[in-house]
């Protein structure tokens, strides 16, 4: 390849990869958890990398970030109370503070040095920790949630994927934590990984979540800097009345404008369910 270029390298996903074209390296250091890069981009400005993976762009975050905050926001009837594990960027507080209902945000990330990172080049996102509604801890998501129950509206685990600091976090185990760590009608959203890279791990967090709760369902939102363009969330509810496609709260064009939203919208919301026919034959097979 070209020099100058940043190329994701995953053992995740073997054989093909994406690659950016790079202005300047902005930071370079491995923290105590992982490496840390901040790149600035000619296509996709500034650009936060985990262990070579990249975890957004300035482009194309808000698309994530609005997903994996108002789908489970959406559907809760009163999310008054949220738990945001991981985002160290700031981009889901930054979300999950606009939606009118929600009093109280506690966040839990691992990494110090994403959150010191984030504030210094990547501000657009970092602005999610200046909200007077937001707690923030720096600890591991899974210890965290054992300490804690029954005290969450909805609980967003906005995490990397499931190689390095997060694997705990892909594991049945973690799922059963979030569910004693919910309220009654507590509704969960994660971050679920891909449906053309990753379909056995989405169909593996879509069974559990089957398990642990009253009703699940796989989502998905069109990201191109994360692999193949596509990313998807797993959503668990105890509320067995929840129907997925019929957000709670409907946004009306003002409402859009006044939060500042470019992605999510009440039809975004019940466009994201509707999953393409190999995705929804592999997801019933399991
Ligand atoms: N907002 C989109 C960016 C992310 S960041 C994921 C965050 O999860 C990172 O800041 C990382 O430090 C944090 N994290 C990892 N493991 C844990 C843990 N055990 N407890 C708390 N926080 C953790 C998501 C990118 C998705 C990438 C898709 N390919």
């Amino acid at each position: 390849l070209k020099k100058n270029w940043f190329t994701e390298d995953c053992e995740m996903w073997p054989g093909g990869t994406f690659s950016i074209e790079v202005k300047e390296v902005l930071y370079s250091e491995p923290s105590a958890y992982q490496k840390i890069n901040v790149y600035d981009t000619t296509k996709f400005g500034k650009v936060l990398v985990l262990d070579g993976i990249i975890q957004c762009t300035e482009k194309d975050e808000f698309a994530y970030q609005e997903m994996i905050s108002f789908l489970p926001l959406c559907l809760h009837k009163n999310p008054e109370k949220v738990l945001i594990v991981g985002g160290g960027d700031g981009g889901v507080a930054r979300e999950v503070a606009k939606h009118p209902k929600v009093k109280e945000i506690v966040q839990v990330e691992i990494d110090e040095k994403v959150i010191e990172v984030s504030k210094k080049y990547l501000p657009f996102m970092a602005v999610g920790f200046d909200s007077p509604k937001l707690k923030l801890h720096v600890c591991d998501g899974f210890e965290f949630m054992a300490n804690h129950k029954h005290e969450f509206d909805v609980i967003i685990t906005d995490s990397s994927d499931p190689v390095g600091p997060a694997v705990n976090l892909f594991r049945e185990n973690y799922f059963i934590l979030l569910k004693g760590a919910l309220k009654p009608n507590g509704i969960i959203c994660s971050q679920a990984g891909t449906v053309w890279n990753d379909l056995d791990l989405v169909s593996n967090i879509l069974q559990i979540c089957n398990n642990q709760f009253a009703k699940a369902a796989y989502a998905y939102a069109s990201v191109p800097t994360y692999p193949s363009g596509q990313i998807g969330f797993v959503i668990g509810s105890l509320d067995k009345d929840v129907v997925f496609d019929k957000p709670e709260h409907v946004f009306t064009e003002e409402d859009e404008k006044e939060m500042k939203l470019r992605y999510y919208s009440s039809d975004i919301h019940k466009a994201a369910f509707v999953l393409p026919t190999f995705v929804k034959q592999h997801l019933a097979r399991n």
